[in-house]
């Protein structure tokens, strides 16, 4: 695909100049003496929003026009991040809007600069981790390559929380990412949904003497829709991200008005808010809370609803193309309830007959599993489904009795165990809805994220349903989007990239490749390792603002990026650490480059075991970074509020990435693909996408360590004692016990030992101990890698230009050819 050259480009520099004024003028209705960072922020987002609208509605109409096949990827979660830099990169708009501002700079004597002006943009943080922000990856592939597509998500008012970290502790706070506007959603009241809840369901008899289910809900929810415009790479296709925000409906509560009750309808109507108000922070433990049931269906129905209307204007109230014109992708299980629902208005609405309604249905949804862990699989008490969704519930009720008859009977003749395990109902005290199999069964196509992972889906959590349709389960490997995480965010490597293999990079990063001949070349590298530092000294500025400390850019940059999870280990690094620190204060000659350990990570504000490591990674560097003994040599670094922004100054100033989850736990990860590409080298274990991109990058480029799944898997079926570990091994018990002590909680002993005592006394489920000495001895790897300058910037070199597979557009493509089969449309 070509890159845009100059000419193409729609907005000249003093046309884009006399706009932001403009738009300051009449649009932020100040003066360009009076308006303040924010207000030229927006204004220059207006601007370029001229140009975005034209091309969404060109979009739109030959889309309609075509009567394309559209894929609707629908998820609780979009971690968009910050949009400006995106847009102009993406529209070939970013140098030009940079002199404009420049200039107007000069002319006004304004004191900021478009990067400044960035900088005021709240991050759209409508995701809790890589699941949310894979989906904003695969929308910007999605534009890019022409291909037809709607993002359907919740419009939450409150995104992921905010940390702030004090005495070493994370307290949450509340986002408000849209508090002074938002200039990139457009809100479409000419959309606007409504869907039901509640209630009962009636047996009718119609005069033919058929029987009819009525549902008779108790509540009724408006659903309206704000777009956000998905800009593709050079700028011909946008898409848009749908998100819905729930309101009362006027017709409820009218009725509760006009019986004298506005105090309780202004209820009726906090509670309808209620849906969307805020995102639900755990990204691995299912509370069974419902109203995250409630806005799963909140989203799914109003989405589903806006789909049909859209099929209906084109082929009236024939279904018979709907499987052939509709894609629906479902992330991860918390859309589910659109399977049943569609089976609703199929069967109640529009009295299709169940099979024909089956058969279109199943068609239309396909399934990707994003994690394995049996506490993030999500299960409903049915006593909830009840109350919520009645006439859902009997729906599920059906699929699963004809599921279990035709499909499980006939292959099992008689096997109830077979039948319990697969059933979509489980049996007990409490019965629940398990939301997974719902899905395989609703589904065409289910996925898992990364080659193991898909594997692993099919083998261990659903044996049985992979021998009964084994062309069901494939895998698509993950991607992240080369032009944010690489293109926006690394623009010194980026016009390096450029100059070296022309400009079509950003859209085929196999590209790149030419460039890995170049690993070995001394300017080539004196270039990387360049550009390299120079994004190390920006971080460093970057950390002495937000935390005070001060760290070298000579250091090697150590950094692990993600949510907080005992199975991503992030204790098993502060072990090492404590290991490292305590070897320097026993030899003050010890050999080893200067060394700074970054973290950036949330945990989920419920999580007390996650929220003590970030105590204790945070109470043990400030003994560390204080200790005037070790000269510096360690530094610990907790970055407070990691979020999509902020990963965008760290990772192009990595040199290390740790990725070192229990082998079997990671799904894939995809910080591990953005830290590669930037030139990290990969300290990880051979778990998800890791195993991929070392035969990307090969192995002796990366620095690969303990127990592989199989070993894991046999580990603990022997019989896992930590015990062992501690005391076989000298270093790993004194960093033990030392958590015991007050050494890093001066005058609080013991702070700090629950660490010790859920890695020994509670069994160590992740296998850290297990893992801690290979671990050690990578660190040895990485750091003696590191005093070799030639081979690092061999390694650093390799990984980042061969990164190619992890291209989302790579990963769009294989959804494209193996489950959506979708044909692209170019917009002219
Ligand atoms: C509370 C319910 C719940 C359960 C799971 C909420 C959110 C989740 C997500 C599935 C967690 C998640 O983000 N998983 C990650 O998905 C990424 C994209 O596929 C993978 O790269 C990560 O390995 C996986 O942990």
């Amino acid at each position: 695909m070509p890159t845009k050259k100059k000419e193409d480009i729609a907005i000249d520099k003093d046309t884009l100049k006399k706009e932001i004024v403009r738009q300051l003028n009449v649009t932020l209705g100040t003066s360009e003496k009076k308006a303040s960072r924010q207000a030229w922020w927006k204004a220059t987002c207006a601007a370029v929003n001229e140009q975005i609208f034209s091309l969404l509605t060109k979009t739109q109409q030959s889309h309609y026009k075509n009567d394309t096949r559209a894929v609707h990827y629908l998820s609780a979660e979009f971690l968009m991040g910050r949009l400006t830099v995106n847009n102009l990169v993406n529209l070939h708009l970013y140098d030009v809007c940079e002199s404009a501002v420049k200039e107007l700079k000069k002319e006004l004597g304004l004191d900021f600069e478009l990067s400044d002006l960035c900088e005021e943009e709240p991050d759209m943080a409508l995701g809790n981790g890589g699941l949310g922000r894979l989906a904003a990856c695969f929308i910007d592939s999605l534009a890019t390559m022409n291909l037809p597509a709607v993002g359907y998500g919740i419009h939450y008012e409150h995104g992921l929380f905010r940390q702030e970290i004090h005495d070493g502790r994370q307290i949450e706070r509340p986002d408000s990412w849209r508090e002074y506007g938002n200039p990139w959603e457009i809100c479409r009241p000419e959309s606007v949904q409504e869907i039901q809840l509640g209630g009962f369901v009636e047996t009718v008899f119609e005069e033919n003497g058929y029987m009819k289910k009525v549902w008779r809900p108790n509540q009724v929810i408006k659903g309206v829709p704000w777009d956000i415009p998905v800009v593709g790479y050079n700028g011909s296709t946008v898409n848009i991200l749908r998100l819905w925000e729930s309101r009362a409906s006027e017709f409820f509560d009218w009725d509760v008005f006009n019986a004298g009750g506005y105090v309780d309808s202004q209820t009726e109507k906090a509670q309808a808010e209620t849906i969307s108000k805020v995102l639900y922070p755990n990204d691995s433990t299912e509370a069974g809370k419902i109203l995250r049931l409630v806005q799963q269906y909140f989203f799914s129905a109003c989405s589903l609803k806006d789909i049909i209307r859209r099929y209906k204007r084109a082929h009236g109230n024939d279904f018979s193309k709907f499987a052939e014109k509709i894609a629906v992708q479902l992330n991860d299980t918390h859309p589910t309830i659109a399977i049943p629902e569609l089976m609703r208005i199929f069967v109640d609405e529009e009295r299709i007959d169940w099979e024909k309604a089956w058969d279109i249905c199943y068609k239309v949804f396909s399934y990707t599993n994003h994690t394995l862990l049996p506490e993030a699989l999500e299960k409903w008490p049915v006593y909830l489904f009840e109350r919520v969704l009645p006439r859902h519930l009997e729906i599920i009720y059906e699929i699963n009795r004809r599921f279990l008859e035709d499909v499980v009977d006939a292959k099992w003749p008689g096997n109830d165990w077979i039948k319990s395990r697969l059933s979509i109902i489980e049996e007990g005290e409490v019965r629940k809805v398990r939301m997974a199999n719902l899905c395989v069964i609703g589904s065409h196509k289910v996925n898992g994220v990364a080659e193991i992972h898909s594997k692993l889906v099919k083998e261990d959590l659903f044996p049985e349903f992979s021998q009964i349709w084994p062309d069901k389960f494939c895998n698509v490997t993950n991607g992240v989007t080369p032009r944010r995480w690489l293109l926006a965010s690394n623009r010194e490597l980026a016009k390096l990239y450029t100059e070296t293999v022309g400009d079509t990079w950003p859209v085929n990063l196999d590209k790149l490749r030419e460039a890995t001949k170049l690993a070995d070349d001394p300017d080539f590298q004196k270039k990387f390792m360049k550009i390299k530092r120079n994004n190390k000294v920006k971080l460093a500025e970057v950390i002495r603002k937000e935390t005070g400390i001060e760290v070298s850019p000579d250091a090697i940059f150590d950094v692990q990026v993600k949510r907080l999870h005992e199975y991503k280990r992030q204790q098993l690094n502060l072990l090492y650490i404590l290991a490292l620190y305590r070897r320097v204060l026993q030899d003050p000659d010890y050999k080893m480059n200067d060394h700074v350990f970054i973290f950036g990570s949330k945990a989920a504000p419920a999580y007390t075991m996650a929220k003590n490591i970030i105590y204790a990674i945070n109470k043990v560097g400030d003994r560390i970074n204080n200790d005037p003994r070790i000269k510096g040599k360690i530094k610990v670094v907790f970055m407070p509020n990691y979020r999509v922004s902020l990963a965008e100054k760290i990772i192009p100033a990595a040199d290390i990435s740790q990725q070192i989850s229990t082998a079997g736990y990671e799904a894939s990860g995809t910080s591990n693909m953005k830290l590669s590409m930037n030139g990290a080298i990969t300290l990880g274990t051979l778990d998800g996408a890791n195993i991929e991109i070392a035969e990307e990058a090969g192995k002796d480029n990366n620095v690969i360590f303990g127990l592989t799944v199989d070993e894991v898997k046999a580990l603990k079926a022997k019989g896992y004692n930590p015990w062992d570990y501690y005391y076989g091994n000298e270093e790993l018990k004194a960093v033990l016990d030392w958590l015991d002590s007050d050494y890093f909680t001066p005058g609080r002993p013991g702070e700090l030992s629950c660490i010790k005592n859920s890695l020994l006394g509670g069994g160590d489920t992740y296998l850290a101990l297990a893992d801690f000495a290979a671990y050690s001895e990578a660190h040895r790897k990485v750091d003696e890698m590191y005093s070799n300058k030639k081979k690092w910037a061999h390694a650093a070199i390799v990984n980042s230009t061969t990164m190619g597979k992890f291209n989302s557009d790579r990963s769009i493509q294989d959804y494209v050819d193996q489950i959506w089969k979708l044909d692209t449309c170019v917009v002219k």
